[in-house]
């Protein structure tokens, strides 16, 4: 019978709330943050953890006294590491005053944030605040709030008037120009509540960009198991991940910060070159092998890329379509980092699934794909390959896969998506989709030819099936 895992946790006042304290988080920032501290010889740089949902990461990590395994699958076997970053994990909807005090505490200097693109409650095509989303109303007018841009207003109104400064705010999500993305919805709701808080904010607060990545599938019970078998200890919050991991951050902090750069993280002047290679060549053909690999019939992405036709049509969006649009970031080889994303893929030590990729579609598909499709029209480049992806997602969230079962889709759209299907009907289809002004920018919206060209891929789509268009697409 394996021993539970326990650890008395430090009690030197945490410097940074993190906000999603989901597993990428706890596989990516968190080890900077060990290692960062190790260096140092500080602790004070240790992490209060914030679910903005639910209480089950809280209730699996207090036992063990906020400790936890991240585990490496490497190509050569695991490699397990303790992390005792936490301090303490809170449950937003459980107690938000106690999230406010700890966001207000004049020990907090950062507050990061992993929340998932929907978190924003913005509109993944304009950027701009989702004020009629009933949780951002409601974070207009109750001083405890419900969202992560209502949490991070409202303590900074208190660290206003208890004559505190601001902390920064440190987004980590997979967002474009992410630090201008949180400064936006933070400034507008603040202006709605109190303009005067706004200014405030804006004048003295930090918004610096980031560019995470580091692959981390959802933990299965099979690997809690297989890891209690390994080491005699039954870890409950562990966390798996790939060898790889990158950390790009605009430095630009305006309360002090952790010696990131000395554990690895690159301390940049400006993130968007990153960020652009990131979203679109990762994250881009991440989502085309969920949406077009699910619908042929595999589990994962490890799978996906073990079919020659979907590496093939993999290597042709990076070539034709992706690479051509992208300005490389200083010293990066972007046909060298496709090489590696192919490996990365490959790693059947990582069980990523396709239907964790693909959820909340309508909130990732606007940066990851439909910006790379707006620049190469303009530029009268080829967007085929791009297309297919629009395709596979139109039909994936239509509910019904292609032989006619049903998809659990989740997505914050999903009624609306799915009402937007015309079965049988490409061309119809294209239509109400490219009416959901959220998710396409106007210039995609408004361009007959793109409309042409998502109607004969959907078409195809439909009479070949997922496999038979992608290899179509991968010479
Ligand atoms: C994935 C990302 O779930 C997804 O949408 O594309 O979580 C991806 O694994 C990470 O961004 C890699 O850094």
């Amino acid at each position: 019978m394996p021993q539970r895992l326990h650890r008395t946790p430090s009690t030197t006042p945490p410097g940074i709330v993190h906000l999603g304290l989901g597993a990428f988080f706890r596989a990516h920032g968190a080890l900077y943050l060990a290692e960062a501290m190790q260096l140092s010889g500080t602790d004070a740089w240790g992490v209060t953890g914030v679910s903005l949902q639910s209480p089950g990461t809280r209730d699996r990590l207090q036992p063990q006294g906020w400790a936890y395994t991240a585990v490496e699958l490497g190509p050569d076997g695991e490699r397990a590491q303790l992390v005792t970053v936490l301090r303490d994990v809170l449950v937003a909807p459980e107690d938000p005053q106690a999230v406010l005090e700890a966001m207000a505490a004049p020990t907090t200097r950062i507050v990061s944030l992993t929340i998932t693109e929907k978190g924003y409650h913005h509109a993944p095509a304009t950027g701009r605040l989702n004020r009629d989303d009933p949780d951002i109303r409601h974070d207009m007018d109750n001083l405890l709030p419900k969202t992560a841009p209502g949490f991070l207003v409202r303590s900074m109104q208190i660290r206003r008037d208890r004559g505190l400064d601001p902390f920064t705010v440190l987004c980590c999500d997979n967002l474009p120009r992410n630090g201008a993305v949180v400064r936006g919805v933070v400034l507008e709701l603040a202006g709605l509540i109190d303009p005067r808080l706004a200014d405030w904010i804006d004048r003295n607060g930090a918004f610096p960009a980031t560019m995470v990545d580091r692959i981390v599938p959802a933990t299965t019970d099979a690997d809690l198991d297989r890891l209690a078998t390994a080491t005699g200890i039954r870890d409950e919050a562990a966390v798996f991940h790939e060898p790889f991991r990158q950390w790009v951050v605009e430095d630009r902090f305006c309360a002090g910060r952790p010696p990131l750069d000395r554990v690895g993280v690159q301390m940049v002047g400006d993130v968007s070159p990153y960020e652009h290679m990131k979203l679109r060549m990762l994250n881009g053909t991440h989502s085309a092998l969920a949406y077009l690999g699910y619908l042929a019939g595999h589990e994962t992405i490890a799978d996906t890329m073990a079919d020659p036709v979907f590496v093939a049509y993999v290597r042709r969006l990076w070539g034709d379509e992706i690479i051509p649009a992208l300005t490389p970031p200083p010293g990066e080889d972007l046909t060298v980092y496709a090489d590696a994303l192919a490996h990365r893929y490959a790693n059947p030590a990582i069980r990523h699934r396709l239907w964790q990729i693909a959820m909340d579609g309508s909130q990732k598909l606007p940066q990851r794909i439909l910006s790379t499709i707006a620049e190469n029209r303009a530029a009268g480049r080829p967007t085929a390959g791009l297309s297919m992806v629009v395709a596979g997602w139109m039909q994936y969230v239509s509910g019904t896969d292609l032989q006619g079962r049903p998809i659990d889709v989740r997505d914050p759209l999903a009624a609306r998506l799915a009402e937007s299907w015309r079965n049988g009907d490409p061309a119809a289809t294209v239509r109400e989709f490219l009416a959901l002004s959220e998710v396409f920018p106007p210039e995609l919206r408004h361009d007959a030819a793109f409309a042409a060209e998502l109607t004969v891929s959907l078409a195809g789509l439909l009479r070949d099936g997922a496999r038979a268009s992608v290899a179509r697409l991968g010479h």
